[in-house]
């Protein structure tokens, strides 16, 4: 059976699951939750996922929530993006959680804040707190990669794919690639893995919301 994902294709978060499985070649299918709509507030899907938040990927009998934690899930299941040494994998998790705290969290609230809220409600100061902060964060990102091509491993791993998550959106929220060569030429090197597609080509989205 085909594993489902529930997403959106403005979701980062999602997007880590999405590219996962694609880039590993396990079947999936998408499932839009209308999160612009108040989706993920809504009783069915607070069933599915009491955490109110995707991704959730139906795998089989299995459900499950969290981007790591799915990627973790499609790793073991294909052999595939991992970390080729113990040490290695242990560096694909010390990333993980730096991302999902540090990049993705704050990354993806930003631009939030700064794209889909309407622009009465858009608070600046937040705003600019948090560009303040990611800058010191994309600074980590470009530095590590200053001289190694992946971000955990001499290969590609899920590590990758869980920090360049927030990173090929168009809306502005403070990233410019041209600020940190290193990571711009890591995106271009995920970019070019055989497979791979940009989050909105991934999965659905609510375009009228980007506009
Ligand atoms: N730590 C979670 C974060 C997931 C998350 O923040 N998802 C957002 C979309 S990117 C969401 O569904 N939010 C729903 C809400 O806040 O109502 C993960 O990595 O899966």
């Amino acid at each position: 059976m085909t594993a489902r994902l529930h997403c959106f294709g403005e979701s980062g978060n999602a997007y880590k699951a999405a590219l996962t499985m694609t880039l590993a070649g396990y079947g999936w299918t998408p499932v839009h939750v209308d999160f612009f709509n108040g989706e993920t507030r809504s009783e069915a899907f607070r069933k599915l996922n009491p955490m109110g938040e995707v991704p959730v990927l139906e795998d089989g009998a299995a459900i499950l929530t969290q981007s790591g934690n799915i990627q973790y899930h499609i790793s073991e299941k294909t052999g595939k993006f991992g970390g080729t040494t113990p040490e290695a994998r242990v560096e694909v998790r010390r990333w993980i959680l730096w991302d999902n705290h540090k990049l993705s969290g704050q990354a993806g609230m930003t631009r939030f804040l700064a794209n889909f809220l309407p622009p009465d409600r858009r608070p600046a100061e937040v705003i600019a707190f948090h560009q303040a902060r990611l800058r010191g964060v994309y600074a980590i990102l470009n530095g590590h990669l200053a001289g190694r091509d992946w971000v955990a491993d001499s290969a590609p791993t899920i590590a990758d794919f869980a920090c360049c998550s927030y990173l090929y959106y168009p809306e502005p929220f403070g990233f410019d690639r041209a600020d940190w060569p290193h990571v711009d030429r890591w995106l271009d090197r995920i970019a070019a893995l055989p497979g791979w597609r940009h989050p909105y080509d991934l999965m659905p989205g609510n375009p009228s919301d980007r506009a």
